[in-house]
């Protein structure tokens, strides 16, 4: 496999309000490896529209989603930040992907068959083949690694599969093209710290999500400290007081994502956050916890708010991003084609 240099790819759906799980699990650590990596953070909208998207919320949240990342720390100008749908090389090597997934992979994918549900015929083929447009998002850029939270996990191991696939497959062309031994890396997923899966806060044993119909089960990275105070307070817990070990957590789903949140926002650990509130009753813990929340998540808020009131700049953000993606996709298309064999201009 030809050295590659590294480089950080990850996405984040604009289908409806962030949440602190994709804070904490996603978005807290793109700003983390811009200090180390060369990074390409896409809004991704073609994967929004797996699911039906209302045409003029998909613009709105396609634009807060940029707002968030800029928010958060993501800094536009040294890294790239732009929406999927601008830059036609995903969907391009999707479909090549398409036709190297093989279905049994593909069937196999737990997120499909929890969004499809027992409507499996009803759902649209998109959202079946939604992990090989994300193995292409990747692939198209090489990249090495992939912060992700948990629950993508899966798709990973599949992006990894199809790079593999693809490199055995064409091996012969892809060294006659002179990629060497392999033309795609086989990516790692970034999965760590003490959120990589921030659950509901009204049932521990479910993903904190945009689409759960309660906004009581999650903190919305734009709510005021009113609603992030009343969400905190009404979580669920257990009635044991919190454990002083982390050990203790096991079997205590609410408590564990309480004490892993407070941990993730704190840049601490679990046995840190015990260490001061084991022993203690879960009023007073979630009442720190309330604050400590506010006190990160308050500045995201009022920073999104101003950045949406210029939907331009979100836009010429966006542009611009896709502009300087499209430089190495252009290429990577190119190469693929010449691979595979498609006579190009
Ligand atoms: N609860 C979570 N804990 C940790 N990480 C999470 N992520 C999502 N939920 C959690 C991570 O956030 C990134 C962007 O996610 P996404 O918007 O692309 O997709 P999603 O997983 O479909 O988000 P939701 O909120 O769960 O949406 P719905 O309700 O539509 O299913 C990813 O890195 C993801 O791992």
């Amino acid at each position: 496999m030809a050295a590659v240099a590294e480089r950080v790819f990850s996405g984040v759906q604009p289908t409806g309000n962030l949440h602190l799980g994709n804070y904490l699990g996603a978005i807290k650590r793109f700003v983390a490896l811009q200090e180390s990596h060369d990074c390409i953070y896409c809004v991704v909208d073609l994967h929004a529209i797996t699911v039906w998207q209302d045409p003029e919320e998909l613009k709105r949240h396609t634009r807060e989603v940029t707002a968030a990342f800029i928010a958060c720390g993501i800094d536009p100008t040294r890294h790239i930040v732009f929406n999927q749908s601008q830059v036609s090389g995903h969907a391009e090597l999707a479909w090549i992907f398409n036709c190297v997934a093989r279905m049994g992979w593909l069937n196999r994918m737990t997120q499909f068959k929890e969004k499809a549900g027992k409507d499996r015929e009803n759902v649209s083929l998109g959202l079946f083949a939604y992990p090989s447009l994300m193995a292409a998002d990747i692939l198209l850029y090489k990249a090495t690694h992939v912060p992700v939270g948990e629950d993508q996990k899966q798709h990973l191991e599949l992006t990894r599969d199809i790079a593999q696939k693809f490199n055995v497959d064409f091996a012969a062309s892809i060294a006659a093209n002179g990629h060497g031994e392999g033309y795609f890396p086989l990516t790692e997923p970034l999965i760590a710290g003490p959120a990589t899966r921030v659950m509901s806060l009204r049932d521990g044993s479910k993903k904190m999500s945009k689409s759960d119909p309660s906004d009581f089960s999650r903190i919305n990275l734009t709510d005021d400290k009113e609603a992030i105070a009343g969400k905190v307070r009404k979580a669920k817990t257990d009635p044991e007081p919190l454990p002083s070990e982390e050990a203790g957590l096991k079997a205590r789903p609410e408590a564990d994502n309480l004490v892993g949140i407070y941990a993730a926002l704190s840049d601490g650990t679990k046995q840190g956050v015990l260490d001061e509130y084991g022993g203690g009753q879960f009023s007073a813990f979630k009442a720190a916890l309330v604050d400590l929340a506010v006190d990160k998540l308050g500045p995201i808020a009022g920073e999104m708010q101003r950045l949406m009131a210029d939907t331009s700049a979100i836009d010429a953000i966006l542009i611009d991003g896709a502009a300087r993606a499209r430089v190495i996709a252009d290429q990577t298309i190119r190469d693929v084609k010449d691979i595979v064999g498609m006579v190009r201009g």
